[in-house]
């Protein structure tokens, strides 16, 4: 997208921000949306990330791009998308509560020096929830949770991440009038920059402080916490190390993801959802991964959605997999146009299905459990009697047959798929279980 000029990176279907009279949330985001109009940056390329609470209302805002997550995870969020993507400004905004709730990932993300930005809204409460004290508390403040006066001692945000390692580390107030050219110092860091920027909750700290904006300064000043530029480092970047250092070190580029090459073709009409139902530890999500890339190689869209106890080897498991010409939008299945039950822990999850499904749908059952089955779809019985399978290779086995039976696309490219990554031993039971399948259908 060409970017001529932008005069606001406001979103003007918002004409004021939600926030109490006076809260300093909406000057930063002021400042924050001058900082974006003189860095000219595309939309498309920029995510602002919010934490939870007050601040967490703050992404709405803004007509880029948006990620909103629990409290305390931001940073993890902000990490994820700038380590997928590297050329994305990712500019996370977050409270002293999510700062505490989250500390963990704050110093994490400082060691690891990656490439995003954090604004501190740092009102030394948890505004959202009632003016609790957070870890940012002054020491004998008043606070919801501290009628007697905040014990602790507040933590120095700027000292932590920078004795780990950030690149630019900022401490100011919500009123510096050079708030935007610090915000911007922050963006342009290649590593990781946090600004911790003291402001105002009227509602709250305020009240209950006989708090004020010259407070702030001077609250600092006897905490013996230093304002400023506090650091200024050039060490490597994350996600552009990981694709460069990492990547020679495995004699290979990954500077793109490896796309999947279309090795064969289908006459594929409709989208079709199928889903496989056998047992924890039967390979129903290896087979079904192979049935999904096999579609990829056929020049397929393809989802795939599992769904397995947090007993990993044991009850049942449940795949569904979308094999589409057209670009997939929803990845879930309600009424599967074939469906392939090969364990009773299987059927046992598809009661639902099974009821939806109509005639012009497709149940695939091995026959110990054909009888048992209620359903208005067609039914076909697989034939185990040539053909001996294991519990390791029922549902490689079956889903082969389904490919087979269906048409869906070429068996090779199950057969590709199946292969795709594997150890030579697996790769070889796979292509056994593939030739068997032949007739048990
Ligand atoms: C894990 C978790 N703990 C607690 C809460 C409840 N909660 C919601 S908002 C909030 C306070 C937010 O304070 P802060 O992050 O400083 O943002 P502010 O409201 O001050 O902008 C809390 C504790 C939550 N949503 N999730
Ligand atoms: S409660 Fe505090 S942080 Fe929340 S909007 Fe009101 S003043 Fe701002
Ligand atoms: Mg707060």
């Amino acid at each position: 997208m060409l970017i001529e000029s932008i005069s606001t990176y406001r979103n003007l279907d918002y004409k004021h921000y939600p926030f109490c009279p006076g809260c300093g949330h909406g000057l930063i985001l002021d400042h924050l949306n001058a900082a974006l109009v003189k860095l000219q940056l595309d939309p498309l390329k920029t995510v602002i990330v919010t934490d939870i609470g007050c601040v967490g209302m703050s992404d709405q805002y803004f007509s880029v791009n948006a990620f909103h997550g629990l409290h305390g995870r931001a940073i993890t969020y902000a990490s994820g998308i700038k380590m997928a993507n590297p050329n994305l400004n990712v500019i996370v905004l977050m409270g002293d509560g999510g700062t505490g709730i989250g500390g963990h990932h704050l110093l994490n993300a400082a060691r690891r020096n990656i490439g995003i930005t954090v604004l501190v809204f740092n009102n030394l409460n948890f505004g959202m929830t009632g003016g609790e004290h957070s870890v940012t508390t002054p020491h004998g403040s008043l606070t919801a949770s501290t009628r007697g006066g905040n014990l602790e001692r507040p933590l120095d945000i700027c000292a932590t991440v920078s004795v780990n390692g950030a690149s630019y580390v900022y401490r100011g107030t919500a009123f510096d009038k050079e708030l935007p050219d610090r915000i911007i110092e922050g963006v342009q860091t290649p590593g990781f920059a946090l600004l911790d920027l003291w402001e105002l909750c009227t509602a709250y700290f305020v009240p209950n402080n006989s708090f004020s904006k010259t407070a702030l300064m001077q609250t600092m000043q006897t905490a013996g916490l230093p304002s400023g530029i506090l650091q200024r480092m050039d060490n490597p970047e994350l996600s552009h190390a990981y694709r460069t250092e990492y990547a020679s070190l495995r004699g290979q580029p990954t500077s793109k993801p490896h796309g999947v090459e279309k090795q064969f073709d289908t006459a594929l009409g409709k989208p079709t959802r199928i889903i496989l139902a056998g047992a924890a530890g039967g390979k129903v999500r290896s087979a079904a991964s192979a049935l999904a890339l096999g579609g990829l190689y056929s020049g397929l869209w393809a989802t795939q959605r599992d769904d397995y106890p947090t007993t990993v080897m044991s009850g049942y498991s449940v795949s569904q997999v979308i094999l589409s010409r057209e670009e997939i939008l929803y990845m879930g299945i309600s009424k599967p146009d074939i469906l392939i039950i090969i364990t009773p822990e299987g059927l046992s999850q598809v009661a639902r299905e099974l009821k939806a499904m109509d005639e012009s749908q497709v149940v695939y059952v091995v026959p110990e459990l054909a009888d048992g089955i209620q359903t208005k779809a067609r039914k076909i019985v697989f034939n185990f009697a040539r053909a001996k399978s294991s519990r390791k290779t029922l549902a490689v086995m079956a889903t082969a047959a389904v490919v087979r039976h269906t048409g869906l696309y070429p068996l090779d490219a199950f057969r590709a798929a199946l292969t795709m990554g594997q150890r030579v031993d697996i790769a070889k039971e796979n292509l056994e279980a593939v030739e068997k399948s032949e007739s048990i259908l």
